[in-house]
């Protein structure tokens, strides 16, 4: 067989540079352009859009190596005469290329230099060397970690690999296994094994008795009827509840000791009792289980969350009832107390969640020396708040519980933030989950920082996010692009990858995507209220009188205004929080703005307050009153129809439903949605969805078999994509029923808290013992952010305005 040629692959300036001589021409002209629109940061349609003015059919620069450079640019900084880029030629792979464009030169830059370069867009240029650098990549060299972007997000079979892989080569690895079994403990109560068994070998001849003695049982002997004899023997109850059941754990373990395998890892891991009480950190306001959602900073995440505890406790459950344990599980709900609820029941101490037996909302005021914060405060706000906070929940959740939760779970910045402080103080299991990572939702929130302060903190907020997303043992995501994005975009996380906060530090590896912390575990949506619109029997007829009134009630109030004089048309539907990023408004302008699509079907949205007086929001009280002038503006009085939040789930869900009945359709055009629950609510009823291209409803919906995607920053095609819609539906109405078909079919395949509660308790389990076998190495990393927080984060919070509260004032 001939050799195969070895060929290096060439680094990105030479790329650069080949390119540059073989066509000097036409590059030249393409980087002038980029140099002539001054200083600043361009996106990669600007880059894209200028190199097909200049390519034309020039087929030849179509297939150069730069042209494949520029598809996987994600920014450009122009500083003339300089053009530096930031190349990702797949994601969570990153490299730095910068071009003087007047004298053809090519540099490779590091990230550092290349975010140096960056903040001269802000600073100008400076020569201070000793400008703060965060970088955890150090602490991280001899940690396992895949280097295909294929494993992103699956962290937790990496993880079994890689264990399994060391207990096989090293006999010794297996005692790690060995100490973890018999540290295991509830409450005192020695749990798997006792102290006869104090080695491996040990433990082997054990497992071949207790295999012997059960086999001759019949499998479904309850445990009590054999517990004596195992305790003998040198196990403990935690194997199962029967003969059965212990037997398959200890087939399991015995599996391990001879040839560990990640799947047969992964299984015993998730099966051993080690999750009874779970604390779940959600800080910010409003959350309660009515008259909440709509409200500003209240909606998706207080959904998840609770639909999350009912769907724990019920595996939680379950498995400790297979495991013959006899526990009663715990689950806290931990947010904030706000004495003045605005008639909810936010200053309740504690309030246990319908549908549960074991799980309650435990409420801590914000405290500071001034006493208790009595009113509510927008999320962007809360952080002078958390260090208390963490150490109040500390004490109240240690006597609610009698004892430590096994795992804490934490929720959006503000909770992870203190999920972190707790975990790291009492050594327990930290899960975070981000639902937004604020810094993808507001564009250049980074670079230009400083414009943002006032209102929002992102200061105090991406540097919460950095220690939290270090500090996490494991991360949930809701899909892969929350991590690493697309081909063509960027993933949240990844984002927190490389970037700079000019004046305060520089942040040169802030998370690896390829940490095998990462685990992708979608949500669902209630069954119970989001079921498919031809399901009749399970439908809620008896709330349609109160629905049409919403929708048709010729009174205009604080309730709804805006008329649809023909009842006849499909309903366009969207419900939001009405703040800026929904873009809500954005819809009303585009379906006024087409003829086509008013013509074919009544807008509906529900979304914020009508009253402007209302709201103390800041974002949404700008919404309010562009919403009023663009109802005008478009004359839309007759086609649409605002309704404002509605916190009634049970009549929600009947909603999309009554919406479905009449061939209509659900759109959700934010201009970037983190993931994107109301987009799953609509499609589990069946109701063809129209959603966002940017964020989470890319990847839940397949464009064109379960839904459409739409691009928010082209609203004209978006309308035209709709109105397209309709046309064909009025038709061919079998097309309206395959996209429905098609929707129904992708959230059972993909989004229900079965999958999700199942996988979340297997991850705790694998991510426990890892935590245990890999004590020392995290220490390294928990020091150096313990030292982030206290020299940097401290400081930052004290720039934030604490709240008044009304009758201060
Ligand atoms: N929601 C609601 N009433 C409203 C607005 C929103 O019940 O007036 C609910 C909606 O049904 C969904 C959640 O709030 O369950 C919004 O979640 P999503 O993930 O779509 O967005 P988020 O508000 O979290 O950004
Ligand atoms: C927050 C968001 O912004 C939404 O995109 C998510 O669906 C929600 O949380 C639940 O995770």
């Amino acid at each position: 067989m001939e050799n195969p040629k070895l060929t290096r692959i060439p680094s990105m300036r030479e790329r650069v540079e080949d390119t540059l001589s073989a066509h000097r021409n036409q590059l030249v002209s393409l980087l002038s352009r980029y140099v002539a629109q001054g200083k600043g940061i361009l996106q990669p349609h600007h880059l894209i859009d200028e190199f097909e003015k200049i390519t034309g059919d020039d087929k030849a620069l179509n297939d150069a190596p730069f042209s494949e450079v520029l598809k996987s640019t994600q920014e450009a900084i122009v500083l003339p005469p300089f053009v530096a880029i930031a190349v990702r030629p797949r994601p969570g792979v990153w490299e730095y290329v910068r071009v003087n464009v007047s004298e053809l030169s090519v540099e490779q830059l590091t990230v550092s230099e290349y975010l140096r370069f960056k903040e001269e867009l802000v600073d100008g240029q400076s020569n201070d060397q000793y400008v703060l650098e965060l970088d955890f990549e150090p602490f991280n060299a001899s940690f396992p970690r895949p280097s295909r972007s294929s494993y992103i997000g699956n962290g937790v079979q990496f993880l079994n690999r890689h264990l399994s892989s060391i207990m096989f080569r090293n006999k010794d690895c297996l005692e790690p296994l060995l100490n973890f079994l018999r540290a295991h403990k509830y409450k005192g109560h020695v749990m798997m094994l006792n102290d006869r068994i104090k080695s491996i070998s040990r433990l082997e001849s054990a497992l071949g008795k207790a295999e012997d003695y059960l086999s001759k049982l019949p499998p479904d002997a309850p445990y009590s009827e054999f517990e004596y004899v195992l305790q003998g023997m040198g196990f403990e109850r935690g194997w199962g509840d029967t003969a059965k059941r212990v037997l398959e754990m200890i087939h399991l373990l015995l599996d391990i000791l001879q040839a560990p395998d990640p799947s047969i890892l992964e299984t015993f891991l998730g099966r051993i009792p080690m999750v009874f009480n779970v604390v779940v950190l959600s800080p910010h306001g409003y959350f309660g289980q009515a008259n909440v959602l709509g409200k500003p900073d209240t909606g998706g995440q207080i959904v998840y969350i609770l639909d999350q505890v009912r769907a724990l406790e019920s595996e939680m459950l379950l498995r400790i009832k297979k495991q013959g344990l006899d526990i009663n599980p715990r689950i806290l709900i931990v947010t904030r107390l706000i004495p003045d609820s605005k008639g909810t029941t936010c200053n309740q101490r504690l309030e246990r969640v319908t549908g549960t037996e074991h799980t309650h909302i435990l409420r801590v005021p914000f405290r500071t020396e001034k006493g208790i914060l009595r009113k509510w405060i927008s999320r962007f706000d809360v952080w002078p708040y958390l260090e208390k906070f963490a150490e109040d929940v500390a004490s109240e959740m240690a006597a609610e519980l009698q004892g430590a939760p096994d795992l804490i779970i934490g929720n959006y910045s503000d909770g992870n933030l203190v999920a972190s402080l707790l975990a790291y103080k009492l050594g327990i299991t930290q899960c975070n989950i981000a639902h937004a990572l604020e810094k993808t939702k507001y564009p250049d929130s980074d670079i230009y920082w400083k414009q943002y302060e006032d209102k929002y903190h992102f200061s105090c907020q991406f540097t919460a996010d950095l220690l939290a997303m270090n500090n996490a043992d494991f991360i949930i995501t809701s899909t892969y692009q929350e991590v690493a994005g697309t081909k063509t975009t960027v993933g949240q996380y990844e984002s927190h990858k490389a970037f700079t906060l000019p004046g305060l530090y520089r942040v040169v590896q802030g998370i690896d995507v390829f940490d095998p912390k990462f685990n992708i575990v979608s949500p669902g949506a209630d069954s119970s209220i989001y079921f498919p619109y031809f399901e009749k029997h399970r439908r809620l007829t008896s709330l349609h009188g109160s629905i049409e009134k919403m929708l048709y009630d010729p009174e205009q109030n604080d309730e709804h205004i805006g008329t649809l004089s023909d009842r006849s048309k499909p309903i366009l539907f969207s419900l939001a929080r009405l703040d800026r990023v929904k873009n809500i408004t954005g819809l009303v302008e585009c379906f006024g703005k087409n003829a086509k699509l008013r013509e074919l079907v009544n807008l509906v949205v529900v979304a914020g307050f009508i009253d402007v007086n209302k709201s103390s929001d800041r974002e949404e009280i700008s919404e309010i009153e562009k919403m009023h002038s663009l109802m005008k503006k478009y004359n839309l009085d007759g086609q649409f129809r605002w309704i404002s939040c509605q916190m009634n789930r049970a009549r929600n869900g009947e909603l999309y439903r009554y919406v479905a009945d009449t061939r209509g359709a659900f759109v959700q055009p934010a201009i970037y949605e983190a993931f994107g629950l109301t987009v799953i609510e609509a499609m589990s009823c069946g109701l063809p969805t129209f959603a966002t291209c940017h964020g989470g409803p890319a990847e839940i919906i397949e464009h064109g078999v379960s839904g459409f995607h739409i691009d928010p920053y082209h609203p004209d095609q978006a309308a035209a994509l709709m109105a397209d819609f309709f046309q064909r539906c009025k038709e061919d109405p079998s097309y309206w029923i395959n996209i429905s078909e098609g929707e129904l079919k992708r959230i059972q395949e993909r989004y229900t808290w079965n999958i999700y509660s199942e996988r979340l308790m297997t991850l705790a389990g694998v991510y426990g013992f890892w935590k245990y076998v890999s004590k020392l190495e995290r220490l390294e990393t928990r020091r150096y952010l313990e030292m982030f927080y206290i020299l940097k984060f401290r400081n930052l919070v004290k720039t934030v305005p604490l709240a008044i509260d009304d009758d201060q004032n």
